[in-house]
């Protein structure tokens, strides 16, 4: 027995080990806008195995897998002392999600997850599930983490047991390690998700992206990505809600839309990811866009291409909840990388890689949504005259040289 217990530990310690070292590769060709790789950077199977093992022959004859873990996805992400760190939204067999870092020591493969998953305080109303950490390194000092705390509906009539009440939860860390746990969120909206921290004071007050929604699901006649002030985080209480982009009929976003990751600051304004929610016959679809807002009032959008920015593609497509992307984490390095992690079908965790001047060049000069068939069609009309004319600009100025050759 010992024997098979000893074989089967050392095979699954190596490939476990071979899937934590495995190098990532950038795809070939991309869109000029950012790169996908090949492997995902992180999936329920890189939790460690003395997570999900009793490793004592004696208790676990069978090496059996005894807390087994169902995905990792929707990670929020700071780099921190050099190292790349996700802080990746776990989730068990039992449903239940928790936070747990995992480093990198170039953001686009070689995750491994801290020793223990993150321990979270709870509030005197202890949350049933938490999920989706927003992190924010706040002009404060602080590092915060906003996330969704998730409990049963009191209103639930009987033998409802899936009706909940999605709300705020915030927590500050400096460590990544120790979290203190502040009160949730209190807003007008009956539910709460997707609330992010804008990372600077505005008029010496915390700014929050918040998602007011009617239902845990149903946006309803909230929806949108929402803004409002605070002035404090320790008791944070959002008075009035305004929306700083809304959902729209026949767009990528028409059903509700949320804010990722804590907009990054640029030269030419705020730079926000995030998702758009549409109907289809096949159910919702997820995908991420980009728009910029103004430097000095970072709720007044400024530019917003039109469509979807990243969208699930090929294996992406498919996993506990199909057709989805999702993102709450990226990071943007000294040189003007930025790290993109994006979640597919809320299973496992993904990177693009692009460059500040990139993403910025994308959301400046690529056409907004002009909401009609005929509008994009004239789009694409203005785009074949001006490379027409670009051609032949280039033609006429080579028509003297060429003359003269065959001259
Ligand atoms: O299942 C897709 C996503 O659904 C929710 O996002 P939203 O609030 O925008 O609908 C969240 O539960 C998110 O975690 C999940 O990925």
């Amino acid at each position: 027995m010992e024997n098979t217990f000893q074989k089967r530990q050392q095979a699954l310690e190596q490939s476990h080990a071979a899937l934590l070292t495995r190098k990532n590769e950038k795809q070939p060709l991309g869109n000029g806008i950012y790169d996908r790789y090949k492997y995902p950077v992180l999936t329920n199977q890189h939790a460690p195995l003395f997570w999900r093992y009793d490793l004592n022959p004696e208790t676990n004859p069978y090496l059996m897998e005894r807390i087994g873990i169902n995905a990792a996805f929707n990670a929020g992400a700071i780099k921190l002392r050099g190292k790349y760190l996700l802080v990746v939204r776990v989730e068990g067999n039992d449903r239940k999600s928790f936070f747990a870092v995992a480093e990198s020591p170039n953001g686009i493969d070689n995750f491994v997850f801290w020793e223990r998953p993150i321990t979270m305080p709870e509030t005197d109303e202890p949350d049933v599930n938490v999920y989706d950490m927003r992190v924010t390194q706040h002009e404060d000092g602080w590092i915060y983490g906003l996330f969704c705390t998730e409990r049963k509906d009191p209103e639930a009539k009987p033998g409802d047991e899936s009706s909940a009440v999605a709300q705020c939860g915030i927590a500050r860390t400096k460590d990544m390690v120790t979290w203190e746990r502040l009160p949730d969120l209190k807003s007008p909206s009956p539910q709460q998700r997707n609330v992010v921290l804008h990372p600077e004071f505005i008029n010496g007050k915390y700014a929050l992206y918040t998602r007011p929604q009617d239902g845990f699901i149903e946006a309803g006649t909230g929806g949108g990505i929402g803004f409002g002030y605070t002035d404090s985080m320790e008791n944070a209480v959002v008075e009035k809600e305004f929306i700083v982009d809304g959902k729209q009929y026949h767009t990528v976003y028409e059903v509700k839309n949320g804010q990722g990751p804590t907009p990054l600051k640029t030269e030419k304004g705020w730079l926000h990811l995030a998702h758009g929610v549409r109907n289809t016959a096949a159910g919702l679809r997820y995908v991420l866009y980009l728009f910029l807002t103004d430097l000095e009032n970072p709720a007044k959008v400024i530019a917003k291409p039109g469509g979807h920015f990243i969208a699930p593609e090929g294996e992406e497509r498919v996993g506990d909840v199909s057709n989805v992307t999702f993102s709450n984490g990226w990071i943007l390095d000294d040189d003007g990388r930025v790290f993109i992690y994006y979640a597919s079908s809320d299973t496992r965790m993904h990177v693009a890689t692009s460059t500040l001047a990139q993403l910025l060049d994308y959301v400046t000069n690529t056409p907004a949504d002009d909401f009609r068939s005929a509008a994009s069609v004239q789009q694409i009309n203005r785009l074949v005259d001006r490379n027409q004319a670009y051609v032949e600009s280039k033609t006429h100025a080579l028509a003297p040289e060429l003359n003269g050759v065959r001259a």
